[in-house]
């Protein structure tokens, strides 16, 4: 595959820009070769520098669940683009979303829409130091909630693909005010709560882990958090950045039947326009400036052009049968996908899916935590990584990532990416 103009534009990119991209994960840098510099994009296909085409699973690591370029979104943030792109004042289609997500998310009686979900998480914590007068948080091995400082510990995501063990410039003085323990560890999480010596504000977790692979929650250990946090007065976020509006329109939560005090979204939320929200109950969101003492701001938050996108994309999710389709057509392919596996490279791999979106570890498996995940052959991925792009096929360039369905995604793109990862495990094998 000729990606010359790539190569020459990651090469400019690098005197520019830190690693030559704006975020680490897209650099390539586990799977062992450079990215490729996208031109265009539309329905499941995106289009490189040098005019490859590709099957999309990355779909910007989850917002394109309708697909790229879909007309009513486009229509909608055209529309929007004839009254201006920015007002820094409110306006009606923040109202509109935030309706929505109302509507949709069952914690949500109040949401403040910022323009990522690392803002939402960083604002989610604040909230609940602010709230409850407590200072420590708890947070999950191999879970990821954007890069604000008392995340990066032990963090999933572009943390462990990069191998880096948390980062410097975080102070150990906010580092040591968040503990992380083992994701589906019952009893660590319960000793963890009850220890009288820590003042823990909130836990926030990936109900869904998404950010060391895909790693569902163990039958009940959702319920056992809920109840813990309950009993002892401490917030309970869900970070549903990535299952918010993909795991169902309610996000986890509602399929879980599970309610946090909070809930942080985005991705889908903004259509592919930058915009995160972090919401819940009104006595605890009230305490958000300017109607309570807990400071958060934003030049761009509720920005109208995002807004429109999010309320198109909602509006599509919410018609009958969305969910079912997408999830039919995903579920269909990972039983595939995981049959291929198998049959070329046997007890090497492993699958976990929740719903339109899976992660297929070059482990043995069973993946149900942080520890497990990291017995991924990450080197094995990267060569699959490579031979898939080079068959046309875009997955995300890292092991502890997911692949991400849409509703765009034909029948025909599915069995044409079937049939070219048999040979890929062939090649593998
Ligand atoms: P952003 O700040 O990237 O919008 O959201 C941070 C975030 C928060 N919570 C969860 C559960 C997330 O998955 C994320 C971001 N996800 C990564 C991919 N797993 C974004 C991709 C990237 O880092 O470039």
């Amino acid at each position: 595959m000729n990606t010359t103009v790539s190569k020459q534009l990651f090469a400019k990119a690098q005197t520019l820009i830190p690693g030559g991209v704006n975020s680490p994960v897209r650099a390539c840098k586990s799977v062992g070769c450079d990215p490729v510099f996208i031109k265009k994009a539309n329905g499941a296909t995106i289009t490189d520098m040098d005019n490859n085409q590709y099957i999309d699973f990355v779909g910007s690591w989850g917002p394109m669940i309708l697909g790229h370029n879909h007309p009513a979104v486009i229509e909608a943030i055209t529309r929007a683009m004839a009254n201006g792109t920015s007002y820094g004042a409110p306006c009606e289609l923040e109202i509109e979303l935030a309706e929505m997500v109302i509507d949709a998310v069952p914690s949500v009686e109040m949401v403040r829409f910022v323009s990522s979900g690392t803002e939402a998480t960083m604002s989610a914590i604040r909230l609940a130091r602010g709230y409850t007068g407590r200072k420590m948080i708890v947070k999950f091995d191999g879970g990821f909630h954007g890069h604000a400082d008392s995340f990066l510990v032990k963090a999933g995501s572009g943390v462990i693909t990069l191998g880096i063990p948390g980062s410097p410039g975080v102070p150990d003085d906010i580092v040591k005010n968040t503990i992380s323990i083992p994701y589906n560890n019952p009893a660590k999480l319960e000793e963890t709560l009850r220890n009288p010596d820590l003042e823990i504000a909130s836990v926030i977790i990936e109900p869904v882990a998404g950010n060391m692979g895909v790693v569902h929650p163990a039958p009940g250990f959702l319920q056992k958090l809920r109840d813990l946090t309950k009993e002892l007065g401490i917030v309970l976020i869900f970070d549903e950045v990535i299952t918010g509006f993909r795991a169902s329109y309610g996000g986890a939560q509602a399929k879980f039947g599970i309610t946090p005090d909070l809930t942080c979204l985005g991705k889908i939320i903004g259509g592919g326009l930058p915009v995160g929200a972090y919401g819940g109950k009104k006595e605890i969101m009230s305490m958000i400036a300017p109607t309570g003492p807990v400071y958060q701001a934003g030049t761009l938050s509720g920005n109208p052009l995002a807004m429109a996108a999010g309320k198109a994309t909602l509006t599509e999710l919410k018609k009958p049968g969305f969910y079912e389709a997408l999830n039919q057509k995903a579920e269909q392919f990972g039983g595939e996908l995981l049959a291929l596996a198998k049959k070329s490279l046997g007890e090497q791999v492993c699958m976990n899916q929740a719903g339109s979106v899976l992660t297929l570890f070059f482990a043995k498996g069973p993946v149900y935590d942080f520890d497990s995940a990291m017995t991924s052959d990450t080197e094995r991925y990267g060569h699959y990584y490579r031979e898939m792009r080079a068959a046309g096929i875009y997955l995300a360039p890292a092991q502890f990532e997911g692949m991400f369905f849409s509703a765009a995604h034909t029948s025909e793109q599915l069995e044409m990416t079937l049939e070219k990862t048999e040979s890929v495990f062939k090649k593998l094998a």
